[in-house]
Formats: structure tokens, sequence, C-alpha cells
């Protein structure tokens, strides 16, 4: 029979309930902030008909998609630290010693199962590895992490007693790794992963962000570019380009000069990507409260279409809910920085909304159905 390397399976030593329920805790901190702000922005990005997502503050998606993606990668050692630390039990002898134990050795595998896709997904998305994903990402990632959360609350309840009786069990130690010792280390990787990841979205971090996939600042104009003009398949916007305007009081084409001619305002607001980068930017163009008014849509409380130049892709079009429709900060930008839009950050217009994740600031903008 081919054995693991003793380190992996040999019980005792530093490995007890202590060092566990310790991980356990730092581990169940990171997973419920991660679940709690992915499941406000998988609602802010699909919102069902009872949801409501507030305008204000307008970093607010920027803060939370940042602790979202923060915790989840800051769960990566944290996790493999503490698979380390009951690693034996899986060798355990015989496997299953009743059913309520096999109960509770399925709720485990289940939630280790679910725990490790959820992770490896989430760093494979944000690291734009999709081809390794061959399943809706966002589908799968949002099912696991109720599965997870599931799980997780079945493995606290069975484990009450060990997590009561921990405090009180401390492991002899073999003169080899001591508890404080594996904590330190796990803590530093945590402390480091962050730290090379966060100046996605801390620009003070920005220097120390050697593992961050975008960097606020590094793009043109200064802004990162997920998705460039040339890979939604749009290479040149001339002078024939009209924006479609429809509402119940008609239907305008306007050129790029009439959208010029119309009152300019501007908004500071970030461009805060599912993905956990983020960047400020001040954009100016003409509000869409005020295309309303043009084709009699201001006061109808509908929602507004805003749909793209781009042929297909799943973030072509998005739908502005009649509020945010209608906020005085909801612009169809056509300045970034005082200078015209760069064809990667939707020229010759695109939508700019407070408070809204940037997968729904549609780019390349044909058309705003009202
Ligand atoms: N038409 C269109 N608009 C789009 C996208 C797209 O794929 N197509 N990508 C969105 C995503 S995922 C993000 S994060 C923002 C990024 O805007 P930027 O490239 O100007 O930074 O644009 C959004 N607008
Ligand atoms: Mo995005």
């Amino acid at each position: 029979m081919v054995r693991p390397p003793a380190f992996l399976t040999r019980p005792g030593g530093v490995r007890g309930p202590r060092l566990t329920v310790h991980l356990g805790a730092w581990l169940g901190i990171a997973f419920t902030i991660c679940l709690v702000t992915g499941v406000l922005s998988h609602y802010v990005q699909h919102p069902p008909g009872w949801w409501h997502w507030p305008a204000r503050p307008v970093q607010l998606y920027r803060i939370t998609q940042g602790l979202h993606v923060a915790s989840g990668l800051a769960a990566v050692p944290l996790l493999t630290a503490k698979i380390w630390s009951v690693f034996p039990k899986l060798f355990a002898w015989p496997p299953v010693r009743g059913l309520g134990h096999a109960l509770e050795r399925g709720a485990v595998g289940l939630l280790s199962a679910a725990a490790v896709f959820e992770l490896v997904t989430g760093v494979l998305n944000i690291a734009y590895w999709y081809s390794l994903m061959p399943f809706g990402f966002i589908g799968a990632h949002y099912w696991t992490a109720w599965i997870l959360a599931g799980a997780l609350l079945l493995h606290l309840a069975a484990k009450l007693p060990v997590i009561r009786d921990a405090r009180r069990a401390e492991p002899a130690g073999d003169g080899g790794w001591t508890r404080r010792g594996v904590l330190a280390l796990t803590g530093t990787a945590a402390g480091a992963i962050t730290l090379a990841t966060a100046g996605q979205t801390v620009a003070p971090l920005r220097r120390v962000s050697l593992l961050a996939p975008r960097l606020p600042g590094v793009g043109p104009q200064g802004v990162p570019v997920n998705k460039t003009a040339a890979a939604a398949g749009i290479v040149r916007v001339d002078e024939s380009y009209r924006l479609l305007v429809t509402g119940p009081a008609g239907r305008h084409a306007l050129s790029l000069a009439d959208l010029l001619a119309l009152p300019q305002a501007e908004a500071e607001l970030p461009i805060a990507c599912v993905e956990g980068w983020s960047a400020g930017a001040v954009w100016s163009g003409v509000r869409v409260a005020d295309l309303l008014r043009l084709v009699g849509a201001a006061g109808t409380g509908r929602p507004v279409t805003v749909e793209s130049l781009q042929a297909d892709g799943p973030y072509r079009a998005s739908v502005l809910e009649p509020g945010p429709a209608r906020d005085p900060l909801t612009l169809l930008a056509l300045r970034l920085g005082g200078e015209p839009l760069h064809l990667d950050h939707g020229y010759p217009c695109r939508l700019i909304a407070p408070n809204r994740p940037g997968v729904l600031q549609t780019k390349w903008v044909a058309r705003v159905i009202a």
C-alpha cells in the first residue's frame, strides 16, 4: 500500500483540537465575510424582484466586492492549514464507527470539497483562467456557496463539544512545530496574500501588489480595462455613429456632436469589477435623466435598458432600475479625466452609475430604451 509521508499523517505533535479550533475560528470569520459579500454581489448583479440596492454610498459595492475577493484569498492559507491540522484523521481506522459518525464525516467531506471548489474557482476567475472552468462560473460558485454554508453549520453543530473542550486540550508537543509557530506561519501567509492583492482596489498598496492582475492607475487614461474594444469586436466608431434613445414620446438619433451639445454633468465614480479590482475616476457626459426627459420617460418609473454596439457577449446590455436611471449621478459618459473616452473605455459613450458593479457599466452604448 502507498503510504503518504509521515509529516502529513502522523497524529499528535502540534496537531490537536486547539490548533484546529483556532484555525477554524479564523476560517469561519473569513468565510462569513466572503459569503455575505458574495451573496450581496450576486443579488446586485442579478437582482430578484424583491431586491433593492441603494445608489449611495457610491463606493459601497467597491468595498463589499473588495472584501469578498480579499477574504476569499486570505482563506486559501487558512483552509490549507486547517486541512493539514486534521489530515491524519483521513487515515483513521475504522473509517466509520456507526451512522452518526458516517454522517459527520460525510458533512466534513462535503464541506472540504465545497470550500476547495469555491476558493479554486474564485482564484481562477480573478486570474482570468476561464478556460479551466468548463461550466458556468457564476451559477456553480453561487450554489456551491450555499452548500458550503449548510455543511459548515452542520459541522459546527457536530463539533460544538470539541470546540468547547479545546481550550483545555493542550497538545503535548514533541519538540517540533509549536502551535503558535503554525498559527504565525498561517497568519503571515494570509497577510502576505492580502498585501500582494489588495492593491488592486486599495491604491496605496499598489507597489506591493505583486499578485494583483489589475491595478488602479494602470491602463488607458489611468484606468484598467477588462474587455478591450478589440475583444468585444469593436474596431472603429466613425461619424455615422448615432445614439438611439427611445421612449413613450418618441425616438431620437443623436450624433456625438448632439450629445456634446446637451448639458454636461460631472461625476466622480469608481469602476468596481466583480473580479475584485477597482479604480476611481472623474467622468463627464450627459445625464441619463436628461435623455429620458427628451423621450417623455422622466416620470414613467420604468426601468431603462442600455445596449452596446457590441454584437454579442453576456455584458453587451444592462438594465437600470427606475431609481438609478433617474439619479443625477447616472451618466452616459463622454469623457474620462477630462479627455474623450479611450476606445477601450467605451468610446463614444459608456454608462457610469453610482454604486453599481463594473460589469453593468455598459461600454460603447448604442441604444437607450425607456
Ligand atoms: N459592452 C460591454 N461593456 C462592458 C463590458 C463588456 O464586456 N461589454 N465589460 C464590463 C466590465 S466586466 C467592467 S469591469 C467594466 C470595465 O470598464 P473599463 O474597461 O472602462 O475599466 O466595463 C463593463 N462594460
Ligand atoms: Mo468586470
